[in-house]
């Protein structure tokens, strides 16, 4: 895994707090550094050691700031330039309203996103923003979280979820 939220302090300790628990590798760089420099390390050493996946984390940011959007593009063009990226995908959290979908809306101009990962389900959201994302950009929901647990990540399951909307 990449550690390319150079944003947020925490962000590197937590992701290798549970690269641990699964007993993966992860690959950081300076703090407030370039994003696209540590998917870069990360990418050389995926392809030199023939890792199978490569996970690039990056932080949360807001859609409206431009130069943030860019640097997404930045970073999925500097590992292109080694591998093809399979998939981009979005985190978007069951309790983001409407405007999930124009936050979606640029986030998958700017950066192509091919899919989402809707967490926060086990709260009283039922993430009806991930129907309506489904439905107007035609892109499939990959994964859902209901916890803070590792099984608490798992993929997504469309009959199940329609059964919970309905309870
Ligand atoms: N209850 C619950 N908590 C979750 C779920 N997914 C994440 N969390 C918690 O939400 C908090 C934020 O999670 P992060 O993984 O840091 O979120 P992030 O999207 O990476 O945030 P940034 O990197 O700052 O953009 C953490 O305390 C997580 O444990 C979920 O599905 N359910
Ligand atoms: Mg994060």
């Amino acid at each position: 895994m990449a550690a390319a939220d150079t944003f947020r302090a925490a962000a590197v300790d937590q992701l290798q707090t549970w690269a641990k628990r699964i007993d993966v590798e992860v690959v950081s760089g300076a703090a407030n550094g370039d994003p696209a420099a540590v998917a870069f390390s990360a990418i050389t050493k995926a392809k030199s050691e023939n890792y199978d996946y490569l996970l690039v984390d990056t932080a949360g940011r807001l859609h409206t700031k431009e130069n943030l959007m860019q640097e997404l593009g930045k970073v999925i063009r500097v590992i292109e330039k080694q591998s093809p990226v399979d998939e981009i995908l979005l985190v978007l959290d069951a309790t983001t309203g409407q405007n999930g979908i124009n936050q979606a809306k640029v986030f998958i101009e700017a950066a192509g996103v091919t899919g989402f990962i809707l967490t926060k389900l086990d709260g009283s959201a039922k993430g009806g923003v991930g129907l309506a994302i489904e439905k107007e950009f035609g892109l499939p929901i990959k994964f859902i979280g209901t916890g803070e647990q590792i099984s608490d990540l798992a993929p997504f399951d469309p009959e199940h979820y329609i059964a919970s909307l309905f309870d």
